[in-house]
């Protein structure tokens, strides 16, 4: 490069210039470099990254980044816990197959991302080589397994149902009383449903103060969370015209082909969940259809050292990992263990076995390592197969992992003895070492932390009651009773949580320690968010029992809602149940719609509304019927040779 002098600057003097000038060129190209480089360790969702490192994404999603409400959509994050890893987005669109293969390679930046954001561990094995077995068994096609999904007799499962699933007259109760609050429930889903659908309609869920829509990070870009989880409540009730826009809105505007990062466990359950039982109740075949076009994407999940899924799924690339508050990069037991119901189902109608074999696998892990004092942990790594900690609970992070036990064996009419086992066994462990007494005579079911008892109940551990009470029967002959009577002890403190508060709702979570028998002692544990497990245990309580108490209990529980909850344009959750001047949150959950309303319009209905022989409810409440194999075989059996 040649200089030319500058008029008026000595030689000495421009040679100074120009290594300044060369060090000031040097210290802005580092400059420069530097900031390409920190864009790596930028979260994705931050608008620059997003525009120098994918050129073709869609839709801006992320996990974890939302607000108050966000934090507490997923039921079992703990509130005060980081929030979970952002991931990988990419062309909307895109063929699931193209996009499986992306991910079993992840770009290097952002696998060193996510392991940042996730705490260190949570990529470790993304780029291990999968086993062959696993891998053939996710490649191959329904029709290499023999199995054709248009097969599916509709009208052979009917055949199969002891009773019709809307009863004698859709569960109308003869006594005019329960009948008008039966009548009052049906009257609070109209009018949470028009609001949603007239202030959100294709979002998540209703913000019912500024009347406005909600989408979340929680569904992988999926939307109308809302409209899914509402389908078999809509059906039930008789609101048909309500649900014919519903399922008007799934066969047209629910679009499957999302990128965006979801949590295994909700998409499973609400989505996955709400399609299957609007196909056993309406013998649509084209909610089946997305049912099991849904349940493909997400298994990808399951691509792990052990087989046990990731708790997020980026429904477009298959790119899965863990939660970045989860520790250690584990999975939780509760999101792992709550996928029994749905994947059987999903076996069951499309003939793949790839379903089954993959709730099984982690059946046959849980089966096979061993478990402190009999007692299941909440985190499990999925590489290892080793629990993480030795943090117990039957409210979040563990609760639907019991659940999905108990329901397994009598969702497989009775015959999945190894479900049956494992879910009496955990039971024997969770009495002898979580089930306690409080000083006041309220039985409650404590936490535990390595062998230390923390006397918290969560409200999400209410449903408990309704399980023990559901298993009681099935239970050796001398417990029977004795699991009835805990089912009715523990419903009975999620009530006392109820009635000790000041608008008649029960706190996030209770305590039994420095004095207090059931309520919250922490500001944080005060709120309200419409969760239905404390209605659920009634609802069951009254199936098995028919004692009053639960109906009026239930009917407690509707006057509250309406007094405290129901706002201008729909119901909203609440800070502080222990404050008549209530503060709304602004978030019509979608699971008030599937499951607090229904379970109260199935307490007051007869019983013969959804019989619990013929169904049982996913923890979303969406009703999945009870699969007669038997049966089923016999009248294949029975058309093949009428047609020979
Ligand atoms: C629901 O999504 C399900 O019941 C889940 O199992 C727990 N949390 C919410 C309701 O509280």
């Amino acid at each position: 490069m040649v200089f030319r002098k500058l008029p008026g600057v000595s030689a000495s003097g421009m040679g100074l210039r120009l290594s300044q000038k060369f060090v000031f060129l040097l210290f802005l190209s580092g400059l420069v470099t530097l900031c390409f480089g920190a864009l790596f360790f930028l979260p994705d969702s931050v608008r620059l990254k997003r525009i120098f490192l994918s050129k073709t994404e869609s839709q801006p999603v992320t996990v974890g980044s939302g607000s108050e409400n966000d934090a507490r959509e997923h039921s079992k994050r703990p509130k005060d816990q980081e929030h979970a890893p952002r991931g990988m987005t990419s062309a909307k669109g895109e063929t699931s197959t193209k996009l499986r293969s992306l991910s079993r390679k992840p770009s290097v930046s952002h696998e060193a991302t996510e392991e940042r954001l996730a705490g260190g561990k949570a990529q470790e094995d993304l780029t291990l080589p999968r086993s062959r077995a696993e891998s053939a068994s996710e490649r191959a096609t329904p029709s290499e397994h023999g199995a054709n999904p248009d097969t599916y007799s509709y009208e052979k499962f009917r055949g199969c149902l002891l009773k019709p699933p809307l009863g004698r007259d859709s569960g109308r109760p003869s006594d005019p009383k329960t009948n008008e609050r039966r009548e009052k429930v049906k009257e609070m889903m109209k009018f949470a449903w028009d609001n949603y659908k007239r202030y959100a309609w294709g979002k998540n869920e209703l913000r019912p103060l500024t009347r406005n829509g909600h989408i979340g990070n929680m569904f992988g870009g999926l939307r109308g969370a809302s409209i899914i989880d509402s389908l078999d409540t809509l059906y039930i009730m008789g609101l048909m015209d309500e649900y014919n826009d519903a399922k008007e809105w799934v066969q047209t505007s629910l679009d499957l082909n999302s990128n965006g990062e979801a949590s295994l466990f909700e998409v499973n359950i609400r989505y996955v969940g709400g399609l299957l039982s609007a196909y056993y109740l309406t013998g649509e075949e084209m909610f089946k259809k997305k049912a099991v076009e849904l349940g493909e994407k997400l298994l990808p999940a399951f691509n792990t050292p052990t087989g046990i899924p990731r708790g997020v799924i980026n429904l477009g690339s298959g790119t899965s990992w863990s939660w970045g508050w989860a520790s250690a990069g584990s999975s939780i037991l509760a999101e792992f263990g709550t996928l029994h119901l749905e994947f059987v189902h999903l076996t069951e109608l499309s003939s793949n076995p790839i379903y089954t074999e993959k709730v099984m696998n982690i059946r046959k892990l849980l089966n096979r390592i061993e478990k402190p004092h009999g007692l299941y942990p909440n985190f499990l790594s999925p590489v290892s197969g080793n629990w993480v900690q030795h943090h117990v609970s039957i409210g979040g992070l563990g609760d639907s992992f019991y659940e999905y036990l108990i329901k397994s064996y009598l969702m497989s009419d009775k015959t999945d003895d190894d479900a049956k086992k494992m879910y009496y066994s955990a039971l024997e462990a969770i009495e002898a070492n979580l089930v306690q007494k409080s000083p006041g005579g309220l039985t409650y079911l404590a936490e535990w932390r390595g062998g230390i008892l923390d006397h918290k109940m969560g409200h999400l551990a209410c449903f408990s009651g309704g399980m023990i009470g559901i298993g009681a029967d099935d239970g050796a002959p001398e417990k029977r009773q004795h699991y009835l009577d805990l089912a009715a002890e523990i419903t009975h403190t999620c009530h006392e949580s109820y009635t000790r508060s000041a608008t008649k709702l029960g706190p996030e979570a209770f305590r039994f320690d420095s004095g207090a028998e059931a309520t919250a002692t922490r500001l944080s544990d005060r709120y309200y968010i419409l969760r239905p497990e404390v209605i659920e245990s009634y609802m069951y309580m009254w199936r098995l029992t028919h004692d009053p108490k639960y109906r009026e209990w239930g009917w407690e529980a509707v006057e509250a809602l309406e007094e405290h909850c129901r706002v201008e344009a729909g119901f909203s959750g609440i800070r502080d149940v222990y404050t008549m001047t209530v503060s709304h949150d602004n978030m019509q959950q979608s699971f008030f719609l599937s499951e607090t309303l229904k379970y109260l319009y199935l307490l007051f209905s007869d019983d013969d509304l959804l019989p619990l022989e013929d169904w049982v409810f996913n923890t979303e409440a969406h009703p999945l019927p009870t699969i007669r194999t038997g049966c089923l075989q016999d009248k294949a059996t029975q058309d093949k040779t009428v047609s020979e």
